[in-house]
């Protein structure tokens, strides 16, 4: 009896490149050959084309197609006795917490965040549950913060901890490296040129122009580089991504 096991199949495909290798000058001449070898170039051209199709600019938009309406969702206040007083004090004390995998730690005001070098970007922000709403946003570069945070090179993804309990679960959401460093992902602080009302995130949230939604955390407390989703939240890195399964990579 002849038993095919997978550690069997990678020696003998191992063994068969060590005679591809081994006689590649000749092979190399051979047409069907060459073309096999620089396929290759093929697929790194797909692997950059993704790559920087995942940094072009989401469309920005004038002043005058802003929505006379920006609908709030999901948590319209997050409700508790602590984010009540913040509110009567008008955030003075509120606090951005940048840690896990960086060399220096941030503790962030709305005022810190404001004196940092600004982005402000009309977008339209696009709802999974059908409607969209054109804006204008404001803050740093979310990429300026980690930097100013020396962000390790072990960290994989940036998670996003906020205020509000949506239906009684921590709401949390999470991008990789790419995304955090998209020019136009911001710490937005102010909506419209006014500060961030309480309904679309006070005092400060996350804009991620090139997904949906629902990765645009609201009510940011605490930015966190990690190298693994693993032990947050049920793991599927985001609230809705836990709840129901949406895509944690919710492109647009
Ligand atoms: N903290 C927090 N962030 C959140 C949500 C939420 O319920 N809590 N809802 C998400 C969803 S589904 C959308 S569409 C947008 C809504 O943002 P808006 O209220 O400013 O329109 O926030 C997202 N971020
Ligand atoms: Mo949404």
């Amino acid at each position: 009896m002849t038993l095919i096991t997978r550690r069997g199949l990678v020696m003998g495909s191992a063994a068969g490149a060590g005679l591809l290798l081994s006689g590649c000058d000749r092979l190399g001449t051979q047409p069907q050959f060459r073309k096999i070898l620089f396929s290759g170039d093929k697929i790194n051209q797909g692997l950059q084309r993704a790559l920087s199709e995942r940094g072009a600019l989401a469309p920005e938009f004038r002043h005058d197609q802003m929505s006379p309406v920006f609908r709030v969702n999901g948590t319209h206040d997050p409700g508790t006795p602590d984010y009540a007083a913040h509110v009567a004090a008008r955030f003075a004390d509120w606090r951005v917490q940048v840690g896990g995998l960086v060399t220096r730690p941030l503790s962030l005001s709305v005022a810190d965040l404001g004196a940092m070098p600004q982005r402000a970007q009309i977008t339209r922000h696009d709802c999974v549950e059908g409607w969209s709403a054109i804006g204008k946003w404001q803050g740093p570069m979310l990429g300026a913060v980690l930097k100013a945070a020396g962000v390790r090179s072990t960290a994989r993804f940036i998670v996003f901890t906020c205020a509000d309990l949506y239906h009684g679960a921590p709401y949390y959401e999470s991008i990789d490296m790419v995304d955090a460093f998209h020019p136009q992902t911001i710490l937005a602080w102010a909506m419209n040129d006014q500060r961030l009302s309480v309904g679309h995130g006070a005092p400060v949230r996350l804009r991620v122009e090139r997904q949906l939604g629902y990765k645009h955390a609201k009510y940011v407390m605490r930015v966190d580089a990690l190298a693994s989703l693993a032990g947050v939240g049920a793991g599927q890195g985001g609230y809705w991504e836990d709840a129901v399964g949406y895509d944690w990579y919710a492109g647009i």
